[in-house]
């Protein structure tokens, strides 16, 4: 048989003289990699050029390949598993055009602090040329949310390349490794698979003496919590430090994972308006940002600032590393000679206490309450819910202990893929989804991502039929009238979209419900029996 060569390509190879124990091809040398670092899961919608890293996934075990038909569904899940997992997923796209549907939520992962694996597949190397429909420029698009982008150009950087990619995301940090198709065909051995260590940074010391340096002369401090510092060895350190400096605590306004409920300080969000919110920090003169940015408004409003702290405040940071924040907040608090947690946790948090539940017809506040009075414990609430959720946050200070995953990035169509990340990486908790209408149609196909995995989610859609939050933006720039046009821009009555047949049709049981006893009876239901379901709540 004759070999036809083009740019060392080999369509036939010789008969092989290989290894067989030993060979295997580039996209089984990316799998096992990832798998022998931690990594056991792929949220992907694959395409041709991804197709020897499908296979791959029947050859190595242990890795576990799920579909999502929209790659936003997959960012997002990858996202919520990250958040819930605390360690990367791997996400796998389509060349260019997938990777770019999957951009929105992984800008949210981005904020969020969520480490994250994406391969992309690209054509091979020598096809590039002939600018075939699919050829863009992938790296640019990585580079807008990625922290790392590399393309892999041969076989043989292959193993160095996924070793770092995951080095990154191992470091709470969006990793995007490009991977040709030849890349993925080309032979290599098993030798070549790289071990990854993941070294934690250790505490530096001198970061710790100068906030306490700060904390003990300032007239009134605040430290902001964001990232890992709001799960509850970062709160219950935070609370020590309180109690000894007498400074306040506050959280970043869209945590990425924060535990809340009884047992834990009960802190308070820095609000989304910017005036109430510079009108609270503006109380004080140092400011200690434990995991969080410096808060800014979330849009710039004619004649209103950016930033919402002064410079005669005093603005200071823990620790500048994602992985030792609890670590660097519990040194805090034992340099100052803080007493422990358990001495005055009676004092900050009583005994479990829900809202009642409400009566009637039903509106956002009820709809909260009834969450908030049967969320059970360790359930992981995924709060897109825009407007409706106003009232939520206040009403679960001392309920049973759950986490809270919220919007980071403002990319809306984050909240339903986010829940099934989460669920797949707590498959024994229940995962409520209070979930706003209009940001749900972005990424609705995740219901049958939930169907397909069998996932514990319950879903509570926000059938408001509006973009309420932009009636509300619009309101606030002055007492203009909407005209025609403006309202049909915020209006999704017309027509009105039947959740219950959408959610029948992915495989998701639903309901439709109108009166507080009724989302009660049917949350009730939901949250004992396994598997999703959906309940529109028309508000
Ligand atoms: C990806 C993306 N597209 C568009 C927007 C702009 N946007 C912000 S909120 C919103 C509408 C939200 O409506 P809904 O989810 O129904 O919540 P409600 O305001 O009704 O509570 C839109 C379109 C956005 N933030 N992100
Ligand atoms: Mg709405």
């Amino acid at each position: 048989m004759t070999k036809r060569v083009k740019n060392q390509r080999t369509w036939f190879p010789e008969l092989s003289t290989r290894d067989e124990a030993n060979a295997m091809n580039g996209a089984e040398l990316l799998i096992k990699t990832a798998a022998a670092g931690g990594i056991d899961i792929c949220f992907t919608n694959p395409g041709t050029t991804e197709l020897p890293l499908v296979e791959a996934f029947d050859k190595i075990k242990g890795f576990r390949p799920v579909l999502g038909l929209f790659e936003g569904c997959c960012s997002g899940a990858a996202d919520g598993y990250a958040r819930m997992a605390g360690k990367p997923a791997m996400t796998l796209f389509h060349l260019g055009p997938g990777l770019g549907n999957a951009i929105a939520n992984l800008h949210n992962a981005e904020r969020a602090g969520s480490p994250v694996l994406n391969i992309i597949g690209d054509h091979a190397t020598w096809h590039r040329d002939a600018d075939a429909p699919l050829t863009m420029d992938i790296e640019a698009l990585s580079k807008t949310v990625s922290d790392w982008t590399r393309t892999s150009t041969s076989i043989e950087t292959l193993p160095h390349d996924i070793a770092r990619a995951m080095a990154v995301a191992n470091k709470g940090s969006i990793a995007t490794l490009i991977v040709p198709q030849d890349v993925q065909w080309a032979e290599t051995s098993q030798e070549n698979i790289s071990k990854i260590n993941h070294e934690p940074v250790q505490v530096d010391m001198d970061f710790v003496q100068h906030v306490a340096k700060h904390l003990r002369n300032s007239k009134k401090a605040v430290i902001i919590l964001g990232g890992s510092a709001l799960r509850g060895n970062g709160l219950r350190a935070a609370a020590r430090i309180m109690e000894k400096t007498h400074c306040n605590l506050l959280s970043e306004t869209f945590p990425a994972h924060m535990e809340r409920g009884v047992s834990l300080p009960a802190i308070d969000r820095i609000p989304y308006a910017p005036s109430f919110a510079s009108e609270i920090l503006s109380r004080y003169d140092c400011i200690v940002l434990a995991g969080a940015k410096e808060p800014v408004a979330f849009f710039g409003y004619q004649d209103e600032p950016s930033r919402l702290l002064s410079a005669e405040q005093k603005v200071i940071r823990l620790s500048s590393d994602k992985d030792n924040l609890q670590e660097s907040l519990k040194r805090l608090a034992d340099f100052l000679g803080a007493p422990p947690y358990a001495k005055f946790q009676i004092k900050l948090s009583g005994s479990s206490l829900r809202p009642h539940l409400p009566a009637g017809a039903l509106g956002p506040k009820k709809a909260s309450a009834v969450i908030a009075a049967l969320q059970p414990e360790n359930a992981i609430v995924v709060d897109e819910s825009i407007t409706s959720g106003a009232g939520y946050y206040n009403m679960t200070a001392t309920v049973p202990l759950f986490s809270l995953l919220t919007l980071t990035g403002g990319a809306i169509g984050q909240g339903m893929p986010c829940a099934v990340g989460a669920a797949i990486a707590c498959p024994d908790r229940a995962v409520i989804n209070f979930q706003a209408d209009g940001s749900a149609m972005y990424t609705v196909q995740s219901l049958w991502m939930q169907a397909r995995e069998s996932l514990n989610i319950t879903t509570l859609i926000c059938a408001n039929q509006r973009y309420k939050i932009l009636e509300k933006e619009l309101a606030r720039t002055g007492n203009r009238t909407p005209g025609a046009y403006t309202k049909a821009l915020m209006n999704l009555g017309n027509p009105v979209i039947d959740w219950v047949s959408l959610s029948k049709g992915m495989g998701v049981p639903a309901v439709s419900v109108q009166t507080a006893e009724e989302l009660a009876h049917h949350l009730g239901f939901a949250l004992r029996e396994p598997g999703p379901c959906l309940i529109e709540m028309k508000l």
